[in-house]
């Protein structure tokens, strides 16, 4: 089936309408973290990221999948478990969110603040055979979450961006970006975080994902911003972004792995 969603808030097919998990979930994400409600678990533990620090004779797979910008990589390379994680789990690709200005953009927000921007590294429980078999589990992907500001210095290891001068029409495909060393993209401390239970954020909205959201925020200059805001779904991604709202907390408790 070919169902319709977009991002604009106006719109039948907006995120306030959006069916299936998204309108019937008690685990959805995005969610504002209220730092003060968070409670401490010293079990936590920090990650062990396999090959996130190597830049292997690889290429990935840039796409604009009409609704964000999408790095895949072949193969089971890159590896992330600990930091409280049941099992090992193997990265599938890498994505962003963001919004028609810098005041918006990121789908997690802290204390109600939102970011400009955020990056998802999705993972799947290798326990599983493939991203579609743990898609719809509740232990069956992990995605960890970076909070990307603009600030005023060019932030080169997402230098990669300049690829979404050939990602403006939805749907197109650039098969050859030379591999790049994923670390410089994550936080100088990965060992604060904040942990809970919660699901995709686009339809339909699946309650599979044990998200991360790092506590550090990473930073990209304005021009690499602006790269990202090129990208086109039929002129909607300019216009509203492709940021989810925060979404009911119910009964669950977010964790920290630091006081
Ligand atoms: S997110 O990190 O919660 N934003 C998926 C993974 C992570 C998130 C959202 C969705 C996912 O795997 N969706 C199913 C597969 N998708 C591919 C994709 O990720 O791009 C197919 C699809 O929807 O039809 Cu879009
Ligand atoms: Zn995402």
């Amino acid at each position: 089936s070919i169902a319709q969603w977009s991002y604009n808030p106006n719109a039948v097919d907006g995120p306030q309408n959006w069916k299936e998990d998204c309108s019937t979930g008690k685990r959805q994400s995005p969610i504002d973290i209220e730092t003060a409600k968070t409670v401490m678990d010293k079990e936590l533990g920090t990650f062990t990221l396999v090959n996130y620090n190597k830049t292997l004779n690889k290429t990935f797979r840039a796409t604009n999948n009409g609704h964000a910008l999408e790095m895949g990589f072949p193969g089971r390379a890159y590896n992330v478990s600990g930091g409280g994680l049941n099992g090992v789990y193997t990265t599938v690709q890498f994505h962003f969110h963001w919004g028609a200005n810098n005041t918006v953009g990121s789908e997690h927000i802290v204390n109600g603040k939102e970011y400009a921007a955020e990056l998802h590294f999705v993972s799947f429980n290798t326990k599983y055979a493939n991203l579609g078999e743990a898609v719809d589990k509740p232990d069956g992907l992990a995605v960890l979450g970076l909070l990307i500001e603009v600030g005023e210095h060019n932030n080169s290891a997402f230098s990669f961006l300049e690829v979404a001068n050939k990602l403006v029409e939805p749907f197109s495909i650039v098969n050859d970006v030379p591999a790049f060393t994923f670390e410089h993209l994550l936080p100088d401390d990965k060992t604060k975080f904040f942990r809970y239970n919660g699901s995709l954020t686009t339809p339909t909205c699946l309650e599979s994902v044990t998200w991360t959201v790092f506590n550090d925020h990473v930073f990209i200059s304005q021009y690499q911003m602006n790269l990202l805001r090129r990208l086109k779904k039929n002129g909607t991604l300019a216009e509203f972004g492709n940021y989810r709202p925060v979404q009911p907390l119910n009964n669950r408790i977010v964790k920290s792995s630091f006081p």
